[in-house]
């Protein structure tokens, strides 16, 4: 290709819609065309001359912009055989530039698409939940305001990022993510409370109703219950009825999530302090890897404020806490692990003397449970069996600094026979299946006495199996995990004082 000495090359990039949205592209042009700058002549421009009768750079340079910010360069080329391949490469250059721009500004037409999708979900969700809170059914302890609170500030910030759009597509980048976050969540939120919490407490509150017909019927012939004695004190005459469950949700790891537990921390010192913690074990019924921490059960009932945390590895659903710590019997053996809940970290991990592990005497139905830890108004205790005992329930108070063993109870109750165990005020309470909807607390030892005895306290229950029982003495009550669901139970207790012996 051979061009005429006067000839003029003349490079347009259109860039004019590029910059209206961006002013990065116009920088990164000005900086990828420096070769035609004449402080910068193209590289080797020398050279090109074959014979060197006119071996001089470019003769004249013009450059401007115009009005509508196009970008134009002039260049006389001396009379020499013209570099058709350079001139090709800048050509390439330049289309790459525009390709890249059309790519980025289409980025950007896309994200313009996605926040107004977004803005019309949010808009729905806002309106939904209105509709669900004007039902007549109530959800009182649902938050949903945090949840309308939460889909507002989304809302809030689509509209501002609509208003701010002329910055650049790196800040846009960001708030797209983090709307789309936010609408995860919500979306979360939303299955969550249509596939569990609303439909259960539907028919919690229908159970309820019919009870509540029922009772009414033969009012006179039931007595009021009792007032519930102050919380931590025990000059009561022990349980002697339970409320109907009230259900508080799935665990966080969903519905194959079928073995755990869940409780209260309980600090005696701050009683009315509120630590909650969920335990799903792993899918084999046996690992416990995984728990989670909620400051209050509003943040556990809609799932958020979590602290996760993993442990190497409990086993069973038998853990409690008390004073900020978790204590859980360690995998594939007889210790006991005591776990700080602030730092995670195990800081006592003891042997529990004589006691059988894996399967040995585990509850009926629900495996590696053969050390399950309680605790009440009087101390941490642990319920477990020995050879020696011949599987029959073994109680354990424990020094809760040290898991040293402090004093020892053997029962007469064979424990692969009960299907679940708990302590209130130094009395081990045992319940046993009576069919798929009612369990049935059935046995006690009383430490403070040496007596044993038989119940027979209907205890309803969602799902199938029982898979482990807490009681918290402040608020005296149950947190009961069956079959991955959450439920919590009022005790009823005897206003007569316990005989002493
Ligand atoms: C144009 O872009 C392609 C890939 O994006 C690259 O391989 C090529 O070297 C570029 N050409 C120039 C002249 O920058
Ligand atoms: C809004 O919600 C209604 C149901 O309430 C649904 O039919 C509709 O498809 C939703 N619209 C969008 C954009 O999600
Ligand atoms: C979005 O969520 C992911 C994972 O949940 C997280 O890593 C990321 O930091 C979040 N981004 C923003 C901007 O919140
Ligand atoms: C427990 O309650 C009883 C009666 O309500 C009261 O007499 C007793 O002092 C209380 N005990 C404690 C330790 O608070
Ligand atoms: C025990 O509690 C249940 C559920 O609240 C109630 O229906 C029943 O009447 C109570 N039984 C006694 C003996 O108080
Ligand atoms: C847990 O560890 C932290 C940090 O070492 C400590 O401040 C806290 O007192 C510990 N908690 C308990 C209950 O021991
Ligand atoms: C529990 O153990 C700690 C540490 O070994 C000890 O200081 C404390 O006195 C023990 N408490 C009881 C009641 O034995
Ligand atoms: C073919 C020819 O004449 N080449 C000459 C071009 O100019 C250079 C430098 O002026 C000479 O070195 C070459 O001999």
């Amino acid at each position: 290709m051979i061009y005429r000495p006067d000839f003029l090359l003349v490079l347009s990039l259109c860039l004019g819609a590029a910059s209206r949205v961006s002013e990065t592209p116009t920088s990164t042009s000005s900086l990828e065309l420096t070769p035609i700058t004449p402080q910068a002549t193209l590289p080797g421009a020398v050279s090109w001359a074959e014979n060197g009768t006119v071996s001089q750079p470019f003769s004249s340079f013009l450059g401007s912009v115009d009005k509508h910010g196009t970008c134009q360069c002039s260049v006389s080329l001396p009379d020499t055989t013209f570099p058709a391949d350079r001139v090709e490469r800048l050509e390439f250059t330049a289309y790459n530039l525009s390709q890249k721009f059309e790519r980025e500004f289409s980025k950007v037409k896309e994200y313009v698409q996605l926040i107004s999708v977004y803005e019309k979900k949010l808009l729905n969700l806002t309106v939904r939940v209105e509709v669900m809170e004007k039902d007549s059914i109530t959800y009182t302890e649902l938050d949903f305001e945090l949840i309308k609170l939460e889909v507002k500030e989304m809302h809030k910030l689509v509209i501002q990022l609509k208003e701010n759009f002329v910055g650049s597509s790196e800040i846009i980048d960001k708030l797209e993510v983090e709307i789309r976050n936010m609408t995860l969540l919500v979306e979360k939120l939303e299955t969550l409370d249509q596939n569990n919490v609303l439909s259960i407490r539907r028919q919690i509150l229908a159970l309820k109703n019919k009870l509540k017909e029922c009772e009414a019927s033969k009012s006179e012939l039931v007595p009021a219950t009792p007032p519930p004695p102050a919380p931590g004190n025990c000059s009561h005459g022990g349980v002697v009825n339970i409320s109907t469950p009230s259900v508080v949700q799935l665990n966080w790891r969903g519905f194959s999530y079928k073995y755990g537990a869940w409780g209260r921390d309980y600090s005696p010192q701050h009683p009315e302090e509120t630590l909650y913690w969920v335990a799903p074990l792993n899918t084999d019924s046996r690992v416990l890897e995984y728990y989670r921490l909620y400051n209050s059960l509003d943040n556990l009932l809609i799932y958020s404020h979590s602290r996760e945390f993993r442990m190497l590895y409990g086993q069973g659903g038998g853990p409690v806490a008390y004073n900020k710590n978790l204590y859980v019997n360690w995998y594939n053996g007889r210790n006991i692990a005591k776990i700080n809940l602030t730092t995670n970290a195990v800081t006592v991990n003891q042997p529990l003397p004589m006691a059988v592990y894996n399967n040995r005497f585990s509850y009926a139905n629900v495996n590696w449970q053969d050390i399950d830890l309680a605790v009440d108004e009087q101390a941490l205790w642990v319920i477990y069996a020995t050879e020696d005992s011949t599987g029959n329930i073994v109680i354990s108070k424990l020094n809760d600094t040290s898991l040293q063993v402090l004093n020892t109870w053997v029962t007469k109750q064979y424990k692969p026979s009960v299907s679940n165990a708990f302590m209130v005020c130094g009395v081990l309470y045992a319940t046993r299946t009576l069919n798929t909807r009612i369990e049935e607390i059935f046995y006690y030892y009383d430490t403070n006495t040496g007596r044993e005895g038989n119940l027979a306290i209907p205890m309803r229950k969602m799902q199938e199996r029982i898979q482990s029982i807490n009681y918290h003495p402040f608020d005296q009550k149950l947190y009961v995990y069956n079959d991955g669901y959450l439920l919590n139970y009022d005790l009823v207790f005897s206003r007569e004082p316990r005989q002493p012996v």
